[in-house]
C-alpha cells in the first residue's frame, strides 16, 4: 500500500527520451570543483589540514568576512577552457558538471542575485560561459552543480525553529530558486542541474521547495536531468520518498563509494557515482601525500564496475585557483585516456548490466547500441583460466580475445573456463562473449 504524498516522485520508472538516453549513454563525467577554496587549497595560517579542502572555511572555522574576501584574490588568468575542454574530451569524458556555487556561496558566473560572484572578484569576466561555450564546442554535456547549503546567504538556515527561520529560509529559497532559473536562461545548454548540501533539518522539513525547484527547472526544459540529492518529501525522506520511489531523475547518493559487486536492485534505477582521486579531496588541496591516491588502474576498476551495474561514473578533478590542473590529475588523464581512446566504445559507452553471474576476474557490461557482451579483466588468475557461468538455457559459442578465439573448457555444472594466452596486455582488458 502506498501513503499520498504531495512532494513524493513526479513519475515512476526510468525516463526513455531522448536527454536522458544520451546521459544514460555517454557514463563517464568529468566533475569539477572550483570556487575560492582553491587559493588557499588547503592551508590556512601555515597550517595545512586534513580535512576536505572545500570545507575548509567550516572546519577551520574562518569568519565569513574574513573567507569571503578571498574573492577579491580569485583571478584564474591562466584558466584556458578551450584546453580544460580538450584535455576532458582526450580523456574520454562525454559530460561535465561544474561547481556553479559550493557551500562557501561564491558563484562563478555573473548573477543578478549576489554580488558574490565572479563578476566582483579581479577576473570580472564570465568565466562560466567561456565554460559552457568551450565544452559546448568539444561536444561534452555541460551540467551544473548547485549547493542549497550556503554558508555565505544571510537567509540560509540550518533548521527551521520558529517563524522567523521559516520566513527567512523562504527568503532563501526563493533566492536559490531565482539563480537557478537565471543559471537555465543564461545558459541555455545546461543539460541538467545536480544538487547538493541537502542533508539538514532545514531543506528536510521543507520537501515543497525541492519539489518545486524541480518542477520549476521542467517548466523551462521538461527534458533537464536533475538529481536525486535535490529532494525530500512530505516526511523527509530523501532520494526515495515514502513510498520508496525514486526522486528526481536518477539516484545520486553514492558518494566516493559503489554499490555492491552483486547489487541487482541499484540495475533498475538510473543512478550516477562520484569519486574522488584522493580518499576526500573535491576541492583543489596542495598536499596529496596525506591520504591514498587511486591509480589510473584503480579509478578505470571503479569506472567498469559502474557501468557493470548501469551506473554513471563522475571523477573529480579540483583545479587550482590560478586556472591550471595539478600534474597528478593530467597524468591520471592522460592513462585513463589512452585506455579509453581503446575500449570505450566497447564497455564505456552505452555500456550496462549483462545480468550474468559475477566472478572474480572482473566484470560483465552488456552494450546496448551493438548488443554485444564483454568481459574486463582487472584480477588476472594466476591459473590464467577466466570462469564464466551463463544462465540455464544459454550455452558459450565463441569467446574474442582481440583478434583471436579463446578456447574454452566446458565443465559441467561449473561453468566454462577460458584460457588466456600467454602474453595478456598489461592494462585492464576485455573479451567479447557470444553465446547462444
Ligand atoms: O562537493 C563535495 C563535498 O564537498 C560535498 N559533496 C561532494 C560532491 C559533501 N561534503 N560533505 N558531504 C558531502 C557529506 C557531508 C557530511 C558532513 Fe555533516 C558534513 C559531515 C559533517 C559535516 C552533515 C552535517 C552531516 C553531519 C553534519
Amino acid at each position: 500500500d502506498s501513503i499520498t504524498l504531495k512532494y513524493g516522485a513526479q513519475y515512476i520508472g526510468k525516463r526513455q527520451d531522448a536527454e536522458m538516453k544520451k546521459f544514460r549513454a555517454n557514463r563517464l563525467g568529468q566533475f569539477i570543483h572550483w570556487g575560492l577554496y582553491s587559493i588557499p587549497g588547503g592551508e590556512w595560517n601555515g597550517t595545512t589540514y586534513l580535512g576536505a579542502a572545500e570545507w575548509l572555511a567550516n572546519f577551520a572555522k574562518i569568519p565569513n568576512a574574513t573567507w569571503d574576501s578571498l574573492q577579491y584574490q580569485f583571478n584564474p588568468n591562466k584558466f584556458n577552457a578551450v584546453q580544460w575542454a580538450k584535455m576532458a574530451k582526450a580523456s574520454g569524458f562525454k559530460y561535465v558538471t561544474i561547481t556553479t556555487k559550493h557551500h562557501e556561496g561564491f558563484c562563478l558566473w555573473p548573477s543578478e542575485f549576489t554580488e558574490f560572484d565572479i563578476e566582483n572578484t579581479p577576473y570580472k569576466k564570465d568565466l562560466l560561459k567561456e565554460f559552457v561555450d568551450a565544452y559546448t564546442e568539444a561536444g561534452i554535456d555541460v551540467y551544473f552543480y548547485y549547493s542549497i547549503l550556503d554558508w555565505h546567504h544571510k537567509d540560509w538556515r540550518y533548521d527551521i525553529k520558529n517563524q522567523a527561520d521559516s520566513l527567512a529560509f523562504s527568503k532563501y529559497f526563493e533566492f536559490a530558486k531565482n539563480q537557478l532559473l537565471e543559471l537555465q536562461q543564461k545558459y541555455p545548454e545546461v543539460k541538467g542541474f545536480w544538487f547538493d548540501g541537502t542533508w539538514d533539518a532545514s531543506w528536510k522539513k521543507n520537501g515543497k521547495y525541492s519539489y518545486d525547484i524541480q518542477k520549476a527547472l521542467k517548466e523551462v526544459n521538461p527534458n533537464v536531468i536533475v538529481n536525486s540529492r535535490l529532494r525530500a518529501d512530505d516526511f523527509g525522506s530523501r532520494h526515495f520518498d515514502s513510498n520508496g520511489n525514486l526522486m528526481g531523475d536518477y539516484q545520486s547518493g553514492y558518494e566516493r563509494y559503489l554499490p555492491a559487486k552483486n547489487d541487482t536492485l541499484i540495475t533498475k534505477i538510473d543512478w550516477e557515482a562520484c569519486m574522488t582521486i584522493p580518499v576526500n579531496q573535491w576541492g583543489y588541496h596542495k598536499d596529496w601525500s596525506l591520504s591514498h591516491v587511486k591509480s589510473a588502474n584503480e579509478i578505470l576498476e571503479l569506472i567498469v564496475k559502474t557501468v557493470s551495474l548501469g551506473g554513471n561514473f563522475l571523477l573529480n578533478y579540483g583545479p587550482k585557483g590560478d586556472g591550471t590542473f595539478r600534474n597528478e590529475e593530467l597524468e591520471i588523464s592522460n592513462s585513463i585516456g589512452n585506455w579509453m581512446s581503446k575500449y570505450a566504445d566497447k564497455v564505456i559507452y552505452y555500456g550496462d548490466y549483462a545480468n550474468l553471474k559475477p566472478q572474480d576476474w572482473g566484470y560483465y557490461v552488456k552494450n546496448t547500441n551493438s548488443g554485444k557482451f564483454y568481459g574486463v579483466v582487472f584480477n588476472l588468475p594466476l591459473s590464467k583460466l577466466l570462469k564464466i557461468e551463463l544462465p540455464n538455457g544459454k550455452k558459450l559459442k565463441v569467446v574474442n580475445f582481440e583478434t583471436e578465439k579463446l578456447e574454452y573448457h566446458h565443465h559441467d555444472k561449473m561453468g566454462y573456463f577460458i584460457s588466456l594466452p600467454e602474453n595478456t596486455p598489461n592494462e585492464p582488458f576485455i573479451f567479447e562473449i557470444l553465446m547462444e
